[in-house]
């Protein structure tokens, strides 16, 4: 049985995971309508992976006796300045849900939640990959900066990103 303090965190993690999927979501949107397909089909994987990633949480909670309570969602930004500003606003979104997540081992470390800590050990690892992907995304753009042909280029590098299998 999940302690309180651990559902209520996890909880709470579940809502920064809908919130991950609903910001990408908001950017796939804008990217959809700036033109940038390839971007915008980056955003929509990304935006798939996050789901799953609060599903991941939603299980835990459920296998362990305890009950999910979905939290209200802020409404994200629906505009950024240049692809750089989105993937770079991704790339410290992500550095956000690195320390959320590192908050999480450590209490499940101060309460004992030896289930919680080995569950959350795919996170912190997932969140290597999660900084490491948007941040090759940011360094790729910043390398062909705002000049058109290397967006284009960039564009359809990034669309060549398919939903990966764990
Ligand atoms: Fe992007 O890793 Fe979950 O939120």
């Amino acid at each position: 049985m999940i302690g309180k303090k651990m559902e209520g965190a996890l909880n709470e993690q579940i809502r920064e995971e809908l919130g991950s999927a609903y910001l990408y979501l908001a950017m796939a949107g804008h990217f959809a309508a700036e033109g940038w397909d390839g971007m915008a089909g980056w955003m929509r994987v990304q935006a798939a992976e996050e789901l799953e990633h609060a599903m991941r949480l939603f299980d835990h909670v459920v296998e362990r006796g305890g009950r999910v309570k979905l939290h209200a969602l802020a409404e994200p930004e629906a505009k950024w300045a240049s692809p750089l500003a989105a993937f770079h606003a991704a790339y410290k979104h992500e550095q956000h849900i690195t320390a959320c997540i590192h908050g999480l081992v450590e209490l499940a470390q101060k309460e004992n939640d030896h289930a919680a800590a080995a569950m959350l050990q795919w996170f912190v690892s997932e969140q290597v990959e999660e900084e490491d992907h948007t941040l090759k995304a940011v360094q790729l753009l910043e390398r062909v900066g705002s000049e058109g042909r290397g967006l284009v280029m960039a564009d359809r590098e990034l669309g060549r990103r398919v939903a990966e299998k764990d």
